[in-house]
């Protein structure tokens, strides 16, 4: 597992042995079956012939999508896109964990994502991120804050968020295991502990909070121009709305202008601009509490 010259990961390092971990830890609590998405995903091609698609998807009891992709492009680029989402019948955040290693940085983004705003929803701050405090102050200085960040992004974020861009090292390498690893865990111990909501009420709006999210990151997902380049516009497609965001298609019949109607251009189509809004936040936005303390011009 040593990196390349210079130390540089590009070459040496892989980020399988996080999805191999996360696995083994996710079975030590509840049994794994395969997803449907597996099938068709299992097998990747792509335009180019040094570069290795890893596709994983499973379901377990209270997890309706555990999916998994890695990319591996001989000497320089890695990427490891990690996320769980629970049924709709509870509220669980969904773990996210997003990085992006080319020989000279990786940028990172790893966290439980909120299924409600945490600043507009103090009430589930309290349920899931108060005693997950802890974790931030364990890595805010070896990750630190990785610099102004597409706004829109901000509403999607907890207050642990690790927002970062590193320099690809083995030293970086092994804080950013450990922090995945300390992350991954707390959201099982959350997901061992969550009990079955029973009201149609809230289940239904759950779902819908899911699928809000689904039908963002399917749309603006920075990594799918690098998805497309390498597979092709329909492949990259396919990829995002039936595996890396599957439930776009069934979790909920709302478009991603009614959720998100300052995207629309006078025509009626979707502005394909990432932001609308711009980037902000030079600094992290939170504050030890996990309250939000965030001006968007303050850079
Ligand atoms: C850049 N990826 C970024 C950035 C963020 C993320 C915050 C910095 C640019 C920005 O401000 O948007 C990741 N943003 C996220 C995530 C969420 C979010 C996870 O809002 C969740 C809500 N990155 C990947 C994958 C690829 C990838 C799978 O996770 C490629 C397949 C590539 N990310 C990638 C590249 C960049 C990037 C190439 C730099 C280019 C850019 O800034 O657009």
């Amino acid at each position: 597992m040593s990196g390349g010259g210079g130390g540089g990961l590009g070459a040496g390092f892989s980020y399988q042995k996080f999805v191999h971990v996360a696995l083994e830890q996710t079975r030590l609590r509840t049994a794994l079956a395969p997803h449907p998405s597996q099938e068709k995903f299992k097998f990747i091609k792509t335009n180019e012939d040094n570069t290795v698609f890893n596709a994983l998807s499973f379901s377990a009891s209270k997890i309706r999508l555990l999916r998994s992709l890695t990319i591996e492009q001989k000497n320089s680029v890695q990427v490891l896109d990690f996320a769980a989402f629970s049924e709709p019948e509870y509220d669980l955040p969904i773990f996210c964990a997003n990085a992006f290693t080319s020989p000279t940085r990786s940028i990172i983004v790893l966290d439980l994502n909120p299924l409600y705003d945490t600043t507009e929803h103090e009430d589930y701050r309290g349920k899931y991120y108060r005693k997950l405090m802890p974790l931030i102050h364990k890595y805010s200085e070896l990750l630190p804050w990785g610099g102004k960040i597409t706004s829109e992004s901000l509403r999607f974020f907890s207050p642990i968020v690790i927002w970062t861009i590193l320099e690809p090292t083995e030293a970086n390498h092994q804080v950013l295991c450990s922090a995945f690893m300390d992350y991954y865990k707390a959201w099982l111990e959350l997901m061992d502990e969550a009990v079955q909501e029973t009201s149609t009420e809230k289940i239904d709006r759950n779902r819908e909070a899911q699928h809000k999210y689904l039908t963002w990151r399917a749309e603006k997902d920075p990594g799918y121009p690098l998805l497309k380049k390498l597979i092709g516009e329909c492949a990259a497609k396919d990829l995002v709305r039936e595996f890396l965001f599957e439930g776009v298609n069934s979790l909920g019949t709302k478009s991603f202008l009614e959720y998100f109607p300052e995207y629309a251009q006078e025509d009626g189509t979707v502005n394909k601009k990432r932001s609308m809004m711009g980037k902000s936040f030079e600094s992290r936005p939170w504050d030890a509490h996990g309250q939000f303390v965030g001006d968007p011009g303050d850079g």
